[in-house]
């Protein structure tokens, strides 16, 4: 299984994103996410047999519940993506994700150290279009993250934990 940690939306910042990937994908054409699929990522980790020393992890993990601001869209040439993410990452964000990866590496999983950059793909094989959208930033709260598998049919939720203080 391809697994990783992840954030999935709420309703209501789902519904903005999805909004936000039909426009680029009207500027940058390609294969638009579907809305259930729409997360982002915290820690990939590739194929993985069992799961129990991730559950283990996460479960471990004690992080605040947090609120992005999405107020940019971007385009990667090198993976033909359109995706959303934000100006200012937060700094509970920034803490989940290192106490997340702390956790497995104690549990001997192993991570590249380039830079994280969190962002939301919207589109993929996208065309570099000469403008992306304006959009109005909007509020993501997040109250909880999840473990995920990704297969050739799309993503599974394998379990969820609650972030503090929501
Ligand atoms: P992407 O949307 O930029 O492709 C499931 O594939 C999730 O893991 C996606 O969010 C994907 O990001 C991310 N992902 C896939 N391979 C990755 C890698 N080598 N490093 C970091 N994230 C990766």
């Amino acid at each position: 299984m391809r697994l990783f940690f992840a954030i999935w939306p709420d309703e209501t910042a789902r519904n903005r994103l999805n909004e936000l990937a039909k426009r680029l994908h009207g500027a940058c054409g390609g294969k638009v996410t579907r809305s259930d699929s729409i997360h982002l990522t915290l820690v990939f980790l590739g194929e993985v047999e069992k799961t129990e020393s991730l559950l283990e992890a996460a479960s471990v993990i004690s992080a605040n519940a947090f609120e992005i601001r999405v107020d940019r869209a971007t385009y990667w040439k090198h993976n033909r993506i359109a995706w959303a993410g934000t100006s200012a990452i937060p700094e509970e964000l920034a803490k989940l994700v290192d106490a997340l990866k702390r956790a497995l590496e104690q549990r001997g999983f192993s991570f590249d150290e380039r830079n994280y950059v969190p962002h939301v793909t919207l589109v993929r094989k996208a065309g570099m279009a000469e403008n992306l959208p304006e959009f109005e930033p909007f509020s993501w709260r997040v109250s909880e993250f999840c473990l995920a598998a990704s297969s050739e049919s799309g993503y599974r939720i394998l379990e969820k934990w609650p972030l503090t203080g929501c």
